[in-house]
């Protein structure tokens, strides 16, 4: 469903890409086509908005890891407001203290409640709970029968009233007792729908929720009517108080946007997520899965992710100082050349970047593992006042160096080579680089990026 946002924003950082650097103004224009991806996959104005000011805001205000390219440190940015928008972690079903637990399941006609009750049921049963069904929809006839075929089929309990019971209190209340009796820890009240909110609706729904104590109201709703998904479920929760919300229909292909604004909107988190008819087509909401698979480039982001963890942060800020302050040593190169090793094998870690972009002069530098051990080994050969200063390292010293390492004195040369390439390469981009200086300091470390 989010194919469309997903090609149009990898088509904005390719754009970036081959910009080689980014200025203030390429900046502006991906930001721009970012907000009008978002507009167009049916995301809330509103909430395109404040995506759209935050990554600014991070990408003009963040330090920036040292290993990231300047594109990189923008999709960083960019899965992080994602993330941040569909509500940073899965939100998970809350229980009673004292069980039974009620969950009451609401919304507007035909937007799946029935189905996901029957669902929630499936999932809830086979993580560890056992919960028990019952339909309050007295008014439609075959409503209450839809869902007792469904509990058949899914072999799970429901509780089918007596014929005394035609009021949905009256139904409620038996399904308590019986759950009592029975020992279910969970009991899904699907309540009946209408085609528009109305009094009588809400009034049912408050009256009931008065009596059941729920712990969760969770709001059905169909993510094909988009924005008027967002807006029946603000509603709603202005109305009843809901505790999150459940999607369905994201197998077909309505372009997202309820997905992306309700919870921006609401307040209340995405839970799960309906991807077919079936029973089983029911998900727990991931919001970084998903931003993931929006935002596409998974290869990327997990270099992205492999960055965070290696890099501490207390280094990066070292790091960046030396760079600023053309304090980059021998040493800081070869301690480079180790954190790099950190990322994983050299091969994956060059698969993963698109492009060498800006760096493309250091093609020739390829290095492979092996030459990360010799590169180290030289620069350990070498005294602390020599990689502290490279201009005094003469003749004579290079022989030296490439004996206690047992390399060549080409292979100390060529080190030296790409030592002084690697330096002129970071400042320019700690000069008018990245953003200039308006966006701060960001410079890469080993001549990898784009
Ligand atoms: N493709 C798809 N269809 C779904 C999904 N969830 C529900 N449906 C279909 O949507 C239709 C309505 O589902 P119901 O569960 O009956 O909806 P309801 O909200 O209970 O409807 P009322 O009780 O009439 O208000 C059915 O045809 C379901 O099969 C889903 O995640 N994907
Ligand atoms: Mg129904």
């Amino acid at each position: 469903m989010f194919d469309n946002l997903s090609d149009k924003l990898q088509r904005v950082f390719k754009n970036l890409r081959g910009e080689g650097k980014l200025s203030a103004e390429n900046m502006e224009a991906a930001l721009k086509e970012i907000r009008l991806a978002l507009l167009e996959a049916d995301v809330h104005f509103k909430v395109a908005k404040q995506f759209i000011e935050a990554v600014k805001e991070k990408a003009m205000g963040q330090e920036v890891l040292t290993a990231l390219s300047p594109t990189q440190h923008v999709v960083k940015i960019v899965r992080d407001e994602m993330v941040k928008m569909l509500g940073q972690h899965q939100a998970r079903l809350r229980t009673a203290n004292e069980p039974p637990s009620v969950y009451m399941i609401v919304g507007l006609q035909g937007s799946g409640k029935t189905t996901s009750t029957g669902k929630l049921a499936r999932w809830l049963s086979k993580n560890g709970h056992s919960p028990i069904m019952v339909s309050v929809d007295v008014y439609r006839p075959a409503a209450r029968k839809q869902l007792s075929i469904l509990a058949r089929d899914l072999k799970l309990p429901i509780y089918e009233g007596t014929p005394e019971e035609t009021k949905p209190a009256e139904l409620a209340r038996g399904a308590r007792k019986e759950a009592v009796q029975t020992g279910r820890d969970v009991i899904l009240v699907d309540t009946a729908g209408r085609l528009h909110i109305d009094e009588e609706l809400m009034t049912e729904l408050t009256e009931l929720k008065e009596q059941l104590n729920p712990v969760e109201i969770l709001f059905v709703a169909d993510a094909m009517t988009g924005q008027d998904a967002v807006k029946s479920a603000d509603e709603f929760h202005k109305r009843l108080g809901i505790t999150g919300v459940i999607l369905t229909k994201m197998d077909g292909d309505a372009r997202g946007g309820a997905a992306l604004s309700i919870r921006a909107v609401t307040g209340q988190p995405l839970k799960f997520v309906g991807v077919g008819e079936k029973p089983d087509a029911f998900e727990p909401f991931h919001p970084d899965r998903v931003a993931q698979r929006i935002l596409g480039m998974g290869d990327m982001l997990s270099l992205i992710e492999k960055v965070e963890e290696t890099y501490g942060q207390k280094e990066q800020e070292e790091m960046q100082r030396k760079l600023i302050e053309d304090e980059f040593s021998l040493g800081d190169f070869r301690d480079q050349m180790k954190q790099l090793r950190k990322l994983g094998p050299l091969e994956s870690i060059l698969g993963m970047m698109p492009q060498l972009g800006p760096l493309k002069d250091l093609k020739n530098a390829k290095i492979d593992e092996k030459e990360i051990t010799r590169l180290v080994a030289i620069v350990d050969s070498m005294t602390t006042r020599e990689r502290n200063n490279h201009m005094i390292i003469n003749g004579a010293r290079r022989r030296r160096i490439a004996k206690g390492s047992g390399t060549s004195v080409q292979e100390v040369n060529n080190l030296l080579k790409q030592y002084a390439q690697m330096r002129k390469m970071m400042k320019s981009f700690t000069g008018g680089g990245f953003l200039g200086k308006k966006l701060g300091k960001l410079k890469l470390p080993m001549g990898f990026g784009s």
